[in-house]
């Protein structure tokens, strides 16, 4: 047992320490506290562990920030693992058993360890922590030392290569519409950066720091990573987990993870900047339905408004839009309205947003008290002080109507905060937000320390208040800009991008850096937003893509020409059809993902690395696969990125034994060329993979007909999972929902496919269930408790096909020649 001392008694022998070092520290002194603290030159820094394997670390000049924060929770922080602290002259070292610390006293410099001893991340030589580094009264500059073999990621969708080393990043929310393979900064600020070394060992580096930021990853400074903030106290993590999906774990740990999605949402969603019409959006529902292409939600963009004023109606085009929701329901659709923050600056006109917002001062302020009014869509506009629980709460009202007819989900664009007519695109930076928030010092703060952290408090009031008007329904809310945790209150997409093959080609890194980043339901624009119409092969290639991406949402600019799935004839539609089938059929394995993720954190859209951290050892491509992406563990998507010169390519798998998830056929080795045709996305499957399957339905609302089908590619480690319940409410908390976990073992003398028992009382579609059991040589017998089944051989298709009662219990069914 470690004898504790109180913080108050071990933060008074550390000053002693900093003045005269010997008087604590020569005497080798070593004890365990909730945390640790040491002052230097007037620099105070701290230690502490929420848990034993995540550092944190504060510091300030001279003293400490606030402990609060906007991404991790009060519960969290208040999180303090008991820490062994042992001082001698030149190095006092923390430890938590599972990581440690060691600090130089004399510099302050700080470096983390894991249990083995292994460096996880140390401050770079020379000044490794300065204050005001500009001269400007205020700001940070911290370095870090980047070891020759480490790869970077995370950092939320910014542009570039999916590894951020020789690259360097602002973190500053901007609406940049059009932007460029290049361009930066974008509309979110998420200071979280996942590194993996070749060897595969991981780290976690999280920067709570909301104001304006730079990450320079080694391109002005090889070996360093250098960070630079421009207002607030230094309060970072490191997370020493082995793995990278150790690390988001840890992350999703300390920032949230993101609520279990309404089913829908991961349908396909068709959406236009603008359906002007009551009459053009239902006719999009009904061209959806009559052409079968599966669908699950119409969006609403800012037309339908009456004169661009958000939470009002256009009577003349939208004359019953509670009509709209209910026809759009009775197809199974749901319907998706935009909710911009900016309140029209619109006195005496019978706006009662503006009128009611005005009259409780729910608005941000500028610095001379007065309401900021800026011009935004509607013209002069105000912006409601999310940064006050009042104001989120009076924005979450604002709803009501809305969420009373039944529109489904809501869309928060603008809200970086955008503002026309300035070149900053912003509001000014010494606007004043109050901060009226539990667990931090009731105050005013600037724009800019506000600015970055609004569009997340923007969609956290919209979460919390649509779930109060409709407590039974699980929220959806997407988001353009965010924060840290913002994964917690919203999916989000990645904002403006362009009808391109480059952007096509950036979509994969964005929502793979935006999954490790927390936010697992991410998309982007399906054919891109902004440019020239997008070519008939590059909009099918961009829906083939789109069907494996968390979110799948068809989105373009007004003035464009349509580019709904039936756009550039049939033949196109039918290949397009052909994968947005796949993707309803597949929604068994998605929705699993999604129950998992909101357990785990993991990503439903994922790097190779993640499950294969050795491919980092292939530099800065990833041994190649920094193009290709994984839905959840087992599929493994390889798009060509171009199709203009559609050359061969070969694709490199991480392993052998992958199978070919169109033929269902077992690979030679462990890769195979590529000529791209454009009916075909390469998808593969992990040797080992079970992936629960539904006969095709035209929406997530629709009830399958027909057996679930269990797809089996045996190999090692051999497993699935299912995950089932209403799709919409909240049941599942009390236990209604269904998740079954399958094995299966390759044996002496052929295979067995073990059924785990069910948990949960949710009760299914299927009253049967077929196991596809792939790479089949020959025909065999299955049994389940000794009694035979039918088992189908397909000796072109090398597949097993075996058709049982559905199975609640621990059951095997045994297979063998
Ligand atoms: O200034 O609402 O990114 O998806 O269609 C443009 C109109 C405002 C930007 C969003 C885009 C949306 C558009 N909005």
């Amino acid at each position: 047992m470690s004898y504790r001392f109180s913080s108050a008694r071990r933060l008074s022998c550390a000053l002693i320490a900093t003045t005269a070092l010997t008087l604590c520290a020569g005497s080798a002194f070593a004890a365990s506290v909730d945390h640790y603290t040491l002052t230097k030159n007037g620099v105070t820094l701290e230690i502490s562990a929420p848990r034993a394997d995540i550092i944190r670390v504060r510091a300030g000049d001279p003293a400490l920030p606030e402990d609060a924060s906007w991404a991790v929770s009060q519960a969290v922080r208040a999180q303090h693992v008991p820490l062994n602290v042992t001082e001698a002259a030149d190095a006092v070292t923390v430890s938590t058993g599972e990581a440690s610390v060691k600090i130089d006293p004399n510099t302050l410099a700080v470096s983390v360890y894991d249990k083995a001893g292994h460096v996880v991340l140390a401050d770079a030589k020379g000044a490794a922590l300065q204050f005001d580094p500009d001269h400007l009264g205020q700001g940070f500059r911290l370095r870090k030392a980047m070891p020759v073999d480490a790869h970077y990621f995370g950092l939320g969708d910014k542009t570039g290569p999916l590894d951020r080393r020789n690259e360097a990043f602002t973190n500053w929310n901007t609406d940049n519409f059009g932007f460029g393979v290049a361009t930066d900064p974008l509309y979110k600020s998420i200071p979280f950066v996942l590194g993996v070394d070749e060897k595969g060992q991981s780290f976690g580096f999280f920067m709570d720091n909301t104001w304006r930021s730079t990450f320079d990853f080694g391109k002005t400074e090889p070996d360093a990573l250098d960070i630079n903030v421009q207002g607030g106290g230094v309060d970072y993590y490191v997370m020493t987990g082995a793995t990278p999906a150790d690390i988001v774990q840890d992350y999703t740990y300390l920032t949230g993870k993101p609520p279990l999605t309404p089913e829908w949402a991961l349908g396909f969603q068709q959406s236009h900047w603008s359906y002007m019409t009551q009459a053009e959006a239902k006719g999009i529902a009904d061209r959806l339905r009559a052409d079968k292409i599966p669908s699950d939600a119409i969006w609403l963009d800012i037309d339908y408004q009456d004169k661009l004023r958000p939470f009002t109606v256009n009577k003349e085009t939208f004359p019953d839009l509670p009509k709209l929701v209910s026809d759009l329901k009775a197809e199974n659709m749901h319907l998706v309205v935009i909710t911009d923050l900016h309140i029209a600056a619109a006195p005496n006109a019978g706006y009662a947003p503006y009128d009611d917002g005005m009259k409780k001062d729910i608005f941000v302020h500028k610095a001379d008290g007065s309401t900021f009014v800026g011009p935004v869509w509607p013209g002069d506009a105000v912006f409601p002080d999310f940064s006050r629980v009042a104001a989120r709460d009076w924005w979450g009202e604002q709803y009501k109507d809305f969420v009373r007819m039944g529109v489904s989900g809501f869309w928060n664009d603008m809200n970086e905060p955008s503002v026309f007519n300035t070149p900053t695109k912003t509001m000014p930076l010494d606007n004043i937000h109050r901060i009226e928030e539990p667990g931090f010092a009731t105050r005013n703060a600037t724009h800019a320390e506000m600015h970055n952290v609004f569009g997340m408090l923007n969609t956290e009031a919209t979460y919390d208040g649509v779930l109060k008007l409709n407590p039974d329904q699980r929220p959806f809310v997407m988001t353009r800009a965010s924060y840290a945790g913002g994964q917690k209150f919203a999916a989000t997409w990645t904002g403006d991008n362009s009808s391109s093959w480059a952007h096509l080609q950036l979509s994969v890194s964005q929502l793979v850096n935006l999954g490790l980043s927390g936010f697992a339901y991410a998309g982007d624009d399906i054919g891109g937003f902004a440019g020239d119409q997008p070519s008939p092969e590059l909009l099918t290639r961009w829906i083939e893509v789109g069907a494996f991406n968390p979110i799948f949402r068809d989105h373009y600019q007004k003035d464009k020409p349509a580019q709904e799935v039936w756009v550039n004839g049939p033949d196109q539609e039918a290949i397009r059809r052909q994968y947005i089938d796949e993707r309803y059929r597949l929604m068994p394995y998605i929705y699993s993902l999604a129950d998992e993720n909101s357990r785990t954190g993991l990503p439903l859209m994922r790097p190779v690395f993640m499950a294969y951290p050795k491919v980092v050892a292939g530099g800065d491509h990833l041994g190649g696969t920094d193009g290709y992406f994984m839905l959840g563990a087992d599929l493994l998507v390889a798009p060509p990125t171009t199709w203009e010169s559609p050359a061969a390519y070969k694709v490199t798998l991480p392993g052998s034994g992958w199978y070919d998830y169109w033929s269902g056929e077992k690979l030679a080795s462990d890769s195979t060329m590529e000529t791209p045709k454009l009916d075909r996305l390469p998808v593969f499957v992990r040797p080992g993979s079970i992936i629960p399957k539904q006969p095709l339905t035209q929406s997530t609302g629709e009830t399958p007909v027909g057996p679930l089908t269990l797809d089996i590619y045996p190999g090692d480690d051999c497993h699935g999972f299912i995950y089932q319940d209403d799709g919409i409410s909240f049941a599942y908390k009390a236990g209604h929902f269904l998740r079954q976990s399958f094995t299966c073992k390759i044996t002496k003398s052929g295979l067995s496919v073990d059924f785990a028992a069910r948990e949960g009382d949710y009760k299914p579609w299927w009253t049967g269930v077929t196991l596809l059991i792939h790479g089949q040589a020959a025909a065999a017998k299955a049994s389940l408790k000794g009694k035979a089944l039918n088992a189908d051989f397909d000796a072109s298709a090398h597949t097993l096909r075996i058709d049982l009662p559905d199975q609640a219990k621990a059951a095997t069914v045994t297979i063998q020649p």
